[in-house]
């Protein structure tokens, strides 16, 4: 279906913002804040509008827009095509409902060598009126916002007085179609296929598909966000696994009022059927907006660190990265797992801040083909995000190749590279200026530190991470405190920069033991002497009132 408007009929307006001061500070991805926030005044169209004017080839330029289709997307898809009229960009390519995951954005970007693209997500983060909304913004490498341009943008933000638009009546996005507003089109594309394709191109899916038909039993928990249209085409329809595999697999605006983030704690129906009872051999789930991923076997919770390790290993059980690998990178506080992998292969392994922006420069430069995020995010050169569905079909390819299970496979893993003991610890809605004191307080200490025993082991670096570009040699300080042991033992420390609430506390814990040592250890009580250390050095507990972390991971 395809009709258009008469150009001549286009209003083209210039809105006064009330509030001339927004200042809209990006965090680690996007902006990200309540939905009533992002409802009033015009704090959408005021963060759009330095978006357009920041961005580079808006005018004639091709813009992919989508998002988790939490509540607020099809409403600010009006306002961002709009927008997007009045700034002369000549292709807007929009999908059916504005259902789109972060990856398959990333991958409609490449594709169509857009310009960037607007994804409406708050990630992770709970949806709804009483939830949070966000928008990201990517690159024409299809990969989140560079830090350069994330600042343009922010400082746009501190002088807008105005936005430009157009009176637009109600589009149907209903399904695929192209609509002629003025000189700009709407493209309308069914938001799976490309995506599915793209998988079809990395994967083996009969081998993958025979494994699972084969007494293989899987469940997939799309935590009523964006991944279960494209699941369920993926497990149920192409690889055969059963009905009823995914689950939770229809987007709803508010994620059935659950939280989408798939660890132990907010994915727990999943982790119970995974860990409590023998019924499944595979289980994994996806957030918000598809691009971080849990994985579990049965009785076996695979942490992220050691899934990048573990996919880093046995690449070449997949035909696209069967050739080898260019390197790995990780962020710095994910466990150092994957190094010791990528020693073992002779490749390079990069140490980056977090957030994923940070790997686009060598992902481009071809230094590296795999990267990953203790913070559930894996992914590799086939985008510029992380993928969660990626990561699923990886783990079930590498499974399918070796014939086992996942807590063999980790065993395996284990008992050749030695194990990484890992736990992330999660202080969530800490009053602000408790959680800046803290910081400060201990980064103040760091100096002094060095040399001196922490958890009975001397203390080699205590500092706060800088990290320099290999590529474009720019400059990133302040990424989180660390403290680093003799035995290579870590604690790192670093405040969210995806919250809303208050201030999130992040401590993350890292204990290496040998393949000759004890690999079945709990890893709380593996971890407990540094555990007990960083609590007392910091004073987490006194400071904030909170004896345990929301969240253990
Ligand atoms: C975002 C970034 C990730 C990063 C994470 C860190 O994830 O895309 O690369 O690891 O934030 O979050 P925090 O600052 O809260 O530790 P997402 O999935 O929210 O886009």
């Amino acid at each position: 279906m395809s009709f258009s408007l008469n150009s001549s009929k286009i209003d083209f307006l210039k809105i006064k913002i009330d509030e001339a001061f927004q200042d809209q500070k990006p965090g680690t991805s996007g902006l990200r804040k309540s939905t009533k926030q992002f409802l009033s005044n015009n704090y959408l169209q005021s963060f759009v509008e330095a978006i357009f004017k920041t961005l580079p080839g808006v005018n004639g330029g091709i813009l992919i827009l989508g998002g988790d289709g939490r509540f607020g997307n099809k409403k600010a898809i009006e306002v961002i095509i709009a927008m997007a009229v009045a700034h002369g960009i000549s292709r807007i390519i929009t999908t059916v409902d504005g259902i789109l995951s972060t990856p398959a954005a990333s991958n409609l970007i490449r594709k169509h060598k857009a310009i960037g693209g607007i994804i409406l997500s708050a990630s992770h983060n709970p949806g709804g009126q009483d939830g949070d909304f966000g928008v990201k913004v990517n690159g024409p490498n299809g990969g989140p916002a560079s830090e350069s341009l994330t600042n343009e943008i922010y400082s746009y933000t501190k002088h807008i007085d105005s936005y430009q638009t157009i009176n637009l009546d109600a589009l149907d996005i209903s399904i695929p179609s192209e609509i002629l507003i003025g000189k700009t089109v709407v493209e309308v594309v069914d938001g799976i296929e490309d995506y599915v394709a793209l998988m079809q191109e990395i994967f083996d899916f009969e081998k993958i598909s025979c494994f699972i038909k084969n007494n293989f039993p899987i469940a997939f928990d799309a935590l009523n966000a964006v991944t279960g249209p494209y699941a369920k085409k993926i497990l149920e329809d192409l690889l055969g696994a059963s009905a009823g595999t995914v689950r939770n697999g229809i987007p709803l605006e508010d994620f059935g009022g659950c939280h989408p983030d798939p660890n132990l704690t907010y994915a727990k129906d999943l982790a119970d059927l995974l860990l409590k009872s023998d019924k499944y051999s595979f289980g994994a789930a996806c957030d918000g907006d598809g691009d971080r991923n849990m994985i579990l076997g049965n009785q076996c919770f695979v942490n992220p660190s050691d899934s990048l390790a573990v996919l880093t290993a046995n690449a070449n059980c997949v035909p696209a990265y069967a050739k080898g690998l260019f390197g790995v990178a990780r962020s710095m506080p994910t466990s150092s797992a994957v190094d010791v992998v990528a020693k073992e292969l002779g490749i390079n392994c990069y140490e980056t801040p977090t957030g994923w922006k940070f790997f686009g420069n060598l992902l481009d430069s071809e230094k590296i083909t795999l990267c990953g995020e203790e913070s559930f995010g894996t992914g590799s050169n086939h985008v510029r995000e992380k993928d969660g569905l990626w990561a699923v079909l990886f783990w079930l390819q590498i499974l399918a190749e070796k014939q086992c299970s996942v807590s063999d496979l980790m065993k395996e893993h284990w008992s050749k590279y030695g194990r990484h003991y890992y736990s992330r610890h999660d202080y969530e809605e800490v009053d602000l200026e408790i959680a800046n004191n803290l910081y400060t307080n201990l980064e103040a200490r760091l100096p002094s530190l060095i040399n001196q025993n922490f958890a009975g082991i001397k203390v080699c670096i205590a500092d706060n991470f800088k990290y320099q570009d290999p590529i474009d040699h720019s400059l990133t300080d302040a990424q989180g405190l660390r403290i680093i042991l003799e035995d290579g033992s870590r604690v790192v420390l670093r405040l969210s920069g995806t919250g809303t609430k208050g201030a999130t506390l992040r401590v993350y814990l890292e204990n290496y033991v040998s393949p000759d040592g004890d690999l079945a250890q709990d890893p709380q009580r593996a971890l407990s002497a540094l555990i007990t250390a960083i609590d007392q050095l910091a004073e987490i507990t006194k400071r904030t009132g909170m004896d345990k972390p929301t969240v253990i991971t």
